[in-house]
């Protein structure tokens, strides 16, 4: 099979000040490569570095949000590498996920995320680090697999779930690798459910809100607000990232997690939803 480029898979267009980011790869349900991700994180960069841009919107296609880190690439780089094992993995799993996730920590421009169903993994830690997050319907959830993955918390996610949501919820989603549904999201992740079947017109109609939302608006204000709401959490997460990643090496090291991805690209194991 032909690997897509990143590019093909992961789309932008600059809508006056809206970067609009778009998941395009529905076919296995937006699961993201390490290079996918780090694609991702220059986009943010670019949104960043454009000073007519003041929100960044994520969007996707299909009936996932994105299903997390994709395992035919971890298994391939995996098993089609002769790096020492540090040297693999420091860089396809630590250096990788330190510099997305300090990519949306970083990010000054208002980050909103068009919730169109469920999220996994590394996406969804993403879904989580977004300001803003609108749903589709109340079928979307959030699942950190981290425990039945042979991994631990990741995408900062040890920061943001608990100030999000709250510690002891927590703690037993991500303990017990058990999704967050739509019940436990509404209200403090997810601030508004669109109640749309189709993805694209709910992308449309969340778009139409934001123009509707920022006429009259004086637009360095809202950058100047998301700054000081953000402060905290912003040092907190680059804080808890770098010891995230530090902490999860020695499983990758120990061979638990490539594992497991492998039973899941042989259909060996699949989640509890
Ligand atoms: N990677 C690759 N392909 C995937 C993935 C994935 N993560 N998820 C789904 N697909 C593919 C399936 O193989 C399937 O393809 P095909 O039709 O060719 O068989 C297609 O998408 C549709 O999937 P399903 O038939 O399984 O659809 P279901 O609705 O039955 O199930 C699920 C959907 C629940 C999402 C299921 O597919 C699943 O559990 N997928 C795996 C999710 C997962 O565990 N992701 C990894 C999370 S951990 C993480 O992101 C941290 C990564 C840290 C490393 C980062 C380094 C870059």
């Amino acid at each position: 099979m032909v690997e897509l480029k990143s590019e093909d898979k992961i789309k932008y267009t600059i809508n006056g000040p809206f970067f609009v980011i778009k998941l395009d790869n529905p076919k296995n349900l937006n699961a993201m490569t390490r290079e996918d991700y780090l694609y991702l994180g220059q986009l943010l960069e670019k949104s960043e570095n454009n000073p007519d841009v003041y929100f960044t919107v994520l969007t996707s296609t299909g009936r996932f949000f994105s299903s997390g880190a994709d395992f035919a690439n971890i298994t391939a780089k995996n098993e089609n590498s002769n790096d020492p094992e540090l040297t693999k993995w420091l860089s396809n799993f630590v250096a990788t996920n330190l510099y997305v996730t300090d990519m949306f920590a970083r990010h000054s421009k208002v980050l909103i995320c068009c919730l169109n169903g469920p999220s996994i993994g590394m996406s969804a830690a993403i879904v989580a680090l977004c300001d803003i997050v609108y749903s589709k319907n109340d079928l979307v959830y959030l699942l950190f697999p981290f425990a039945s993955l042979g991994l631990i918390t990741e995408g900062a996610t040890s920061v943001t779930l608990p100030r999000k949501i709250n510690d002891n919820v927590a703690y037993e989603k991500l303990i017990f690798s058990q999704p967050f549904k739509y019940d436990v999201l509404k209200g403090n992740i997810i601030v508004k459910n669109y109640k749309i079947e189709d993805t694209d017109e709910f992308n449309s109609a969340v778009l139409k809100d934001l123009s509707e939302k920022i006429k009259y608006l004086h637009l360095p204000s809202c950058l100047g607000m998301k700054n000081l709401i953000h402060s905290s959490l912003r040092d907190e997460i680059i804080r808890v990232n770098s010891i995230e990643v530090n902490d999860a090496l020695k499983f990758w090291l120990q061979g638990e997690p490539q594992r497991r991805f492998k039973q899941l690209l042989l259909k060996e194991r699949s989640h509890k939803l």
